[in-house]
C-alpha cells in the first residue's frame, strides 16, 4: 500500500479513481492537496530541494522562482495531442485521432510504474466561481510538483473544488505523468465520452496543466456542444469610457498574439478617463442569459503568459504584476538572482545564464530567454484585476473580436453584418504561427476562432453549434475581425498596437451600441479614418488609409483557399457558412 499525506476527500469516486491510478503508476507516496498556504510552503520547499524551482532574489522578487524545463519540452506539441472518440469523424480533420481502446492501452504501458520513487499529487480544482452554473470540477493527478504549484495559481484549487463537487461523480479525470520526458513516449489524449484526459511524457504548461487547454477548451468545447454553451480561446476585458460605462468585450487570438497585453491594456495618455478591467486573458465560457445576451466567465484563476516582449512600454501592468509570487519558466537568470528576457525594461545583461542554464553570450545571435518563456501568476496580481471575475453569473458581452497575425490583406478592424457572418469571420481566421507550439514560426495557417489546436470535436459541428447559439441569443454581441500586425513593403508595422488599440475598441463599443461611422465594403463594415485618427496618434493619414483599405483583388484570390479549407469538413460544414462564402464572392465580384 502507498503511504498517504494530506486530507483524503470523502468523495468515494475520487478515492476509487486515485486508487486505480496509483495501482498503475506505482508512486511511493500519495499526497492529497488542500490548496492551503501551509501546503504551498511545504511544496515549494520540496520543489526547491528537488531542483524543480530555483529561488530568485527574494528581496527584489519576493515569492518568485525560476523553473527550467527539459530542452525538448518547451511548447505545446500539437502533433502528439489526440482526441480519442469511437469514430474518427467525431474528432474531425482538425484533430489527431486514436481509437480509445488503442490509446488507453498504449498509454497504460507508459504510465505503468512511471511514478516509482516519486510522489503522486492529487489536485482537486474548480474552473469558475464557486456555486456558479458555469463552473466545472476537475481532479488532476500528477508526479510533478512544478505542475501542482502552477495549478495552484491557475485554478481555484483544493477544498473549494471538493465543496463544489460534494459526492458527485461529475468531474474531469485528469491523469498526468512526466514519465521519462521522452518525446517518443509523449501523448496528450482526450476522451470526451469518459470526461477524461491522459497526458504523459511532458511537463510543459499547455501539455501538463490539464485544467487549461485540455479541460477548459478541448473537453469543455464538447461539453458546451452537449449542454448548449461555448468554451472559447478568448480574453475578457471590461472597457470603461470616461462617462463611467463599462462595456465587456471577448477576444479570440491565436497563442502568443497579445491576448495578455490586451486584457490589461494601458490607455494611451491621449485617452484620458478610459479604464480597463481585466476578467481573463485566455479562456471564456459563455452562456445565454435570461436577458437574451451572452454572458461570460473566465474559468481560470491565473495567467500563464509569454514573458518575452513584456516590458513597461508594451504591457506595464503585466510587467508590474510579475514582481512577486510568480513562477518563471525558461527565462534568463542574471547573476544578482533576478530574471531577464528579450523586451524586458533593463538593458541586455553582460552576465546571465540563458534559459538552459548556460552562460549567455549577448553577441551569440540567440535569445537569452526561450521565445515561449512564461510567467505564471494569480489574476489578482494584475493592477487591472476586476472583482467581476468572481461573479457567478459572469459579465454580459457586447462585442467579440477575432484577431490574428497577418502582415497583409486583413484591415485593422472591420465588423460583420450579423451573427452568421461573424461566425464566418471566425471560421476563416488565419494567422502566422508563433513559438507557443512546436513547428515552424511565421507560416500562415487557418486557425478558426483561434481554436484549431483546442476544439475537442469536429470543427464543422462546432461551427454548426455557433450558428445554433446565434438562434438562442436574441441580443447577440456584435462580431469584429481585428489585425494589429499589418506591415508595409519594408516590413515596418503600420499600427503601433498595445495601448493605441483602445482607439479600435472605442469604435467597436460605438458600433456595438448602434453608433459609430463606418463604410460598407464587401468584407464588412470598416471604420472611417476619422474614427481612429486624433490627438496623440503618431500614424500618418496614408498609413491609416492603408490599414483600413480592402484590396478587392487580394480578397478574391483568397476565396479559393477559404472554400478548399471548408471542403475538408465535408458534410459537417453547416450550410450557413457555405452561404456566407457564396455571398462574399458575390459582393467581391459585384
Ligand atoms: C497558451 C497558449 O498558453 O495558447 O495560452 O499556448
Ligand atoms: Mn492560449
Amino acid at each position: 500500500m502507498n503511504q498517504s499525506t494530506g486530507t483524503i476527500p470523502i468523495n468515494a469516486h475520487i478515492q476509487k479513481w486515485v486508487k486505480d491510478v496509483a495501482a498503475m503508476c506505482q508512486p511511493d507516496e500519495v499526497f492529497w492537496c488542500d490548496g492551503s498556504e501551509d501546503e504551498k510552503e511545504r511544496l515549494t520547499k520540496i520543489a526547491v530541494h528537488g531542483g524543480d524551482l530555483i529561488p530568485l532574489n527574494q528581496k527584489e522578487l519576493p515569492g518568485c522562482y525560476l523553473h527550467r524545463s527539459a530542452l525538448n519540452d518547451v511548447a505545446r506539441t500539437e502533433n502528439l495531442t489526440f482526441v480519442c472518440t469511437d469514430q474518427q469523424e467525431e474528432a474531425g480533420p482538425n484533430n489527431n485521432w486514436m481509437a480509445p481502446a488503442e490509446s488507453y492501452e498504449k498509454l497504460s504501458k507508459i504510465y505503468a510504474g512511471s511514478m516509482r520513487g516519486r510522489t503522486l499529487y492529487v489536485i482537486p480544482f474548480l474552473m469558475g466561481p464557486a456555486g456558479s452554473r458555469f463552473s466545472k470540477v476537475g481532479v488532476q493527478v500528477t508526479d510533478s510538483v512544478y505542475v501542482v504549484l502552477n495549478m495552484r495559481l491557475m485554478t481555484r484549487m483544493g477544498k473549494i473544488a471538493l465543496d463544489h463537487l460534494g459526492n458527485s461523480d461529475d468531474f474531469t479525470r485528469c491523469l498526468h505523468s512526466k514519465a521519462d520526458l521522452d518525446i517518443e513516449r509523449r501523448f496528450i489524449c482526450h476522451y470526451p465520452q469518459d470526461n477524461t484526459i491522459w497526458s504523459v511524457g511532458s511537463g510543459y504548461g499547455g501539455n501538463a496543466l490539464l485544467a487549461k487547454k485540455c479541460l477548459a477548451l478541448r473537453i469543455a468545447s464538447k461539453l458546451g456542444q452537449k449542454e448548449g454553451w461555448l468554451a472559447e480561446h478568448m480574453l475578457i476585458v471590461g472597457v470603461e469610457s470616461p462617462d463611467g460605462e463599462i462595456t465587456y468585450i471577448c477576444g479570440a487570438f491565436p497563442s502568443a498574439c497579445g491576448k495578455t497585453n490586451m486584457a490589461m491594456l494601458v490607455p494611451p495618455p491621449s485617452m484620458k478617463g478610459w479604464k480597463i478591467h481585466t476578467i481573463g486573458d485566455d479562456i471564456s465560457w459563455l452562456r445565454v442569459g435570461s436577458d437574451g445576451r451572452l454572458w461570460a466567465i473566465n474559468p481560470e484563476a491565473g495567467f500563464f503568459g509569454v514573458a518575452p516582449g513584456t516590458g513597461s512600454n508594451t504591457n506595464s501592468n503585466g510587467f508590474k504584476m510579475v514582481k512577486r509570487d510568480t513562477i518563471f519558466t525558461n527565462v534568463a537568470l542574471r547573476d544578482d538572482g533576478t530574471v531577464w528576457w528579450e523586451g524586458h525594461d533593463d538593458p541586455v545583461p553582460d552576465n546571465a545564464q540563458d534559459w538552459r542554464g548556460k552562460p549567455w553570450d549577448p553577441e551569440g545571435g540567440y535569445p537569452a530567454a526561450h521565445p515561449n518563456a512564461r510567467f505564471t501568476v494569480s489574476i489578482k496580481q494584475s493592477p487591472t484585476y476586476s472583482p467581476e471575475w468572481e461573479k457567478p453569473e459572469g459579465v454580459p458581452i457586447s462585442a467579440m473580436l477575432f484577431g490574428a497575425r497577418r502582415q497583409k490583406l486583413v484591415p485593422l478592424v472591420y465588423q460583420s453584418f450579423n451573427w452568421q457572418h461573424g461566425t464566418f469571420l471566425g471560421a476563416t481566421l488565419a494567422s502566422e504561427t508563433t513559438a507557443a507550439a512546436t513547428g515552424a514560426v511565421g507560416v500562415v495557417r487557418r486557425d478558426p476562432m483561434a481554436m484549431l489546436p483546442f476544439c475537442g470535436y469536429n470543427m464543422g459541428d462546432y461551427w454548426g453549434h455557433w450558428l445554433s447559439m446565434g438562434k438562442q441569443v436574441t441580443n447577440p454581441p456584435k462580431v469584429f475581425r481585428v489585425n494589429w500586425f499589418q506591415r508595409n513593403e519594408r516590413g515596418r508595422f503600420l499600427w503601433p498596437g498595445f495601448g493605441e488599440n483602445l482607439r479600435v475598441l472605442r469604435w467597436v463599443i460605438e458600433r456595438s451600441k448602434g453608433g459609430g461611422n463606418a463604410n460598407e465594403t464587401p468584407i464588412g463594415y470598416v471604420p472611417q479614418a476619422t474614427s481612429l485618427i486624433g490627438e496623440g496618434l503618431d500614424v500618418s493619414k496614408s498609413d491609416v488609409d492603408q490599414l483600413l483599405s480592402v484590396d478587392r483583388q487580394a480578397w478574391k484570390n483568397n476565396l479559393k483557399s477559404q472554400s478548399d479549407f471548408f471542403d475538408t469538413f465535408g458534410d459537417h460544414l453547416p450550410a450557413g457558412l457555405r452561404e456566407e462564402h457564396r455571398a462574399l464572392a458575390k459582393r467581391l465580384n459585384g
